[in-house]
């Protein structure tokens, strides 16, 4: 009885067990139209509060004259909400290399690349939707500075729908290389600020940026810097205020510094803390490696920088990130540890924990994969999106974008079953006193018999 006891008191008081990882829901699913030879490519998703999803990509409409962008919304449950859905208005020339954002409420802002649109070579342009799939109006042009090109745009979201764009721009910082720039727009998006210079130093190539907004309307801004730690690219990051004013000076984010550190992505949660990924050539001994590390929403680093594949063979690339509100977060990266290119992801928990192994993300009839996007919600819905190439004989490929829905992270253990439990354990000692109480008593008779 004791014993069976102590058995459901040390079952119900430890601690709930991590999931071990995600867990594929269903088959990997076609969200591009048709596997067809005309280009797709450069998927990228973002997911609302309650799981609802958009995915935006590239696609050659007529082949090789016009390419434009895609989006497609789903249901949390992996239904299609529509069909591919064209964004851009302008359809002349080439529109790609989009970027999305979501609120809370799954309105949603996807921004790409025009080529000739505002004048000068390629600009950056946005369009907002609400989140019933509804344009709001027009796209409109981000940037004012429109010579030579505007491209590589990111966005972010604060809760009030104001947002943040950031790109790269040529010969506007003073040399004949890019540099980085960002704009704030309120939720009617009416500019907020002019365009914000984010770079310090200029010398030489800052370019590739990406974004992360706080609620509050604080952002972070991370980009590659070539040569500014002495060796190829470095990771570079600025804090920026809700008004667009610094928060101090850029700082560097990699402490490995030998050769290219390149293709940064960034994510950030409800307190904004947020955690930097990049590629990182050789310092996983072999090829290119994935490489990450986490901050305090002050920019205090909150350890060392981090290897993320544990698989090092052949290059680990192009990573990925997106983070829950407590501060789970999934990477998700190319790899070529393979004959072809797969995908790959790593889940962790908001301690910098690994949460199971890396594990391959699903795919079909074994084509070549690449540039992977994840969205996660707060309820452990994650989806990971990619372009798939299957290449055949005399130089034919054909292009597809896809996705693989997952299920994961649970990281702290559910208040209501720990009352449960409670409850689990004192009914267990009151049972185990009244058996107790019954043997003694039952002892007691015996004894006056
Ligand atoms: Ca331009
Ligand atoms: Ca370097
Ligand atoms: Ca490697």
């Amino acid at each position: 009885m004791l014993l069976s006891t102590l058995g459901v008191v040390s079952i119900v008081t430890s601690p709930n067990r991590l999931i071990a990882q995600c867990d594929p829901v269903d088959d990997a699913f076609l969200i591009s139209s048709e596997v067809s030879f005309d280009f797709k490519g450069d998927p990228r998703v973002a997911m609302d509060a309650d799981g609802n999803y958009v995915v935006v990509w590239e696609e050659y409409t007529d082949y090789y004259n016009r390419e434009d962008i895609y989006g497609r919304r789903y249901a949390a449950d992996g239904t299609p909400l529509s069909p591919p859905f064209i964004i851009n208005v302008h359809t002349t020339s080439y529109q790609g290399d989009p970027a999305i954002a979501m609120q809370a409420n799954g309105d949603f802002i996807v921004v790409w690349v025009s080529e000739a649109q505002d004048g000068h070579f390629r600009g950056v342009f946005g369009r907002r939707f609400l989140a019933d799939g509804t344009p709001v109006g027009m796209e409109f042009q981000v940037n004012t500075h429109t010579t030579d090109d505007q491209e590589d745009p990111a966005v972010a979201f604060d809760e009030n729908g104001n947002f943040v764009v950031v790109w790269e721009s040529y010969d506007q910082d003073d040399d004949q290389y890019f540099g980085v720039f960002a704009r704030l727009f309120d939720a009617s998006e009416m500019p907020l600020t002019g365009e914000i210079h984010v770079n310090q130093y200029t010398t030489d190539n800052q370019g590739d940026p990406r974004v992360a907004m706080h609620s509050d309307g604080t952002f972070v801004v991370v980009w590659e810097s070539f040569e500014q730690d002495g060796s190829g690219n470095a990771i570079y990051v600025r804090r920026f205020d809700n008004s667009g004013m610094p928060l101090g000076d850029e700082f560097q984010i990699n402490q490995y510094t030998t050769g290219s550190q390149s293709d940064p992505d960034i994510a950030m949660d409800c307190m904004g803390n947020f955690v930097i990924v990049w590629e990182s050539a050789g310092q996983d001994m072999s090829d290119r490696a994935v490489v990450a590390r986490r901050y305090q929403a002050n920019g205090s680093p909150l350890d060392n920088e981090f290897i993320v594949n544990t698989g090092t063979t052949g290059n680990q690339d192009d990573p990925s990130i997106t983070m829950d509100c407590m501060g789970n977060f999934v990477i998700t990266w190319e790899d070529a540890r393979f004959v072809y290119d797969a995908i790959f992801a790593q889940c962790f928990d908001a301690q910098g924990e690994r949460m199971g192994g890396e594990f391959q993300v699903a795919y079909e009839n074994n084509p070549s994969l690449y540039d992977p996007s994840a969205a996660m919600d707060n309820n452990g819905n994650l989806v990971i999106v990619y372009e798939s190439e299957t290449y055949f004989p005399v130089y034919q490929y054909e292009y597809g974008i896809y996705g693989q829905r997952y299920t994961c992270l649970k990281s702290a253990p559910d208040p209501i079953p720990a009352v449960g439990q409670w409850g689990i354990i004192i009914m267990g000692l009151l049972f185990s006193i009244l058996a107790w109480l019954g043997i003694k008593n039952k002892n007691l008779q015996t004894e006056k018999v």
